[in-house]
């Protein structure tokens, strides 16, 4: 494509003209030192501003703060396992199937529920409580490593009515909901002691075994009769919840 040279000729007019203007006429010097102004200050301020923005956000004035915090409870997920007698399942949950829920909360701490009744026994000796072992992987997850993991439930008596345990980690160290106030300390200080620093997001994997207790009748005359109830398992329900919170810090008012 080529270019217009009646266009090339005006521009050149133009500039002609600019550079006229520039060396006589005082407003066109001062607009055009305005405008080198700009050009050189803008890359200046935006350059230091990327780069405030890099440090983290302003840690604000020095005072005396209240936070308030609210807490949520958000289930990550729950799963019926059908479980045969001494044969292990796993299941995973994934915090990105929640990742809308999650945004702008803090993870306080996780929380599993095992539950399960005795439903499937037959004939003679019932109630008997199977026994449940329980296993928690979080290596997929960021965490504090010093949570014990592996429990093993094993109940006595009759189970038909269910029973149900609760394992809870901590993923803000030494969380408490008690709102608190700081004193001589800034926003960002208050709001850091509720960081859950990224922790409990990721990938859960639970693997849940049942040891049925079939019983065992003691067999009567010199034949032994049917031993047990045939228990053959038990279904054991997992449910995986998060503890949020969302913190308000207000500055309190000065008693000087
Ligand atoms: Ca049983
Ligand atoms: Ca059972």
């Amino acid at each position: 494509m080529q270019g217009n040279p009646l266009c090339c000729i005006c521009i050149g007019g133009v500039v002609i003209s600019l550079m006229e203007k520039l060396q006589s006429d005082r407003d066109t010097q001062i607009s055009a030192f305005c405008i080198v102004f700009f050009v050189i200050a803008f890359p200046v301020y935006f350059g230091m501003a990327s780069s405030l923005t890099d440090l983290g956000e302003l840690p604000g004035p020095k005072g005396d703060y209240e936070a308030t915090v609210v807490e949520s409870n958000l289930t990550l997920g729950e799963s019926e396992l059908n479980l045969d007698d001494g044969e292990p399942q796993t299941i995973s949950f994934d915090t990105n199937t929640i990742a809308a829920d999650l945004e702008g909360s803090y993870i306080a701490y996780v929380r599993f529920t095992i539950s399960w009744a005795e439903t499937n026994e037959q004939g003679q000796g019932q109630d008997q409580c199977d026994e449940v072992s329980l296993e928690i992987d979080m290596t997929g997850v960021a965490h504090n490593v010093s949570n014990i993991t592996t429990e093993e439930y094993d109940e006595s008596g009759n189970c038909a009515g269910g029973v149900e345990h609760v394992l809870e980690f901590e993923m803000i160290q030494n969380y408490s909901q008690i709102n608190s106030t700081y004193e001589d300390a800034t926003e960002s200080d208050v709001i850091a002691a509720y960081d859950d620093m990224g922790y409990g997001r990721g990938v859960y994997s639970i693997t849940v075994e049942v040891d049925a207790d079939a019983g065992q009748i003691t067999p009567g005359g010199p034949s032994p009769g049917p031993l047990g109830n045939n228990d053959q398992g038990e279904t054991v329900t997992v449910k995986v919840e998060f503890i949020t919170i969302k913190v308000a810090v207000e500055m309190l008012e000065s008693n000087d």
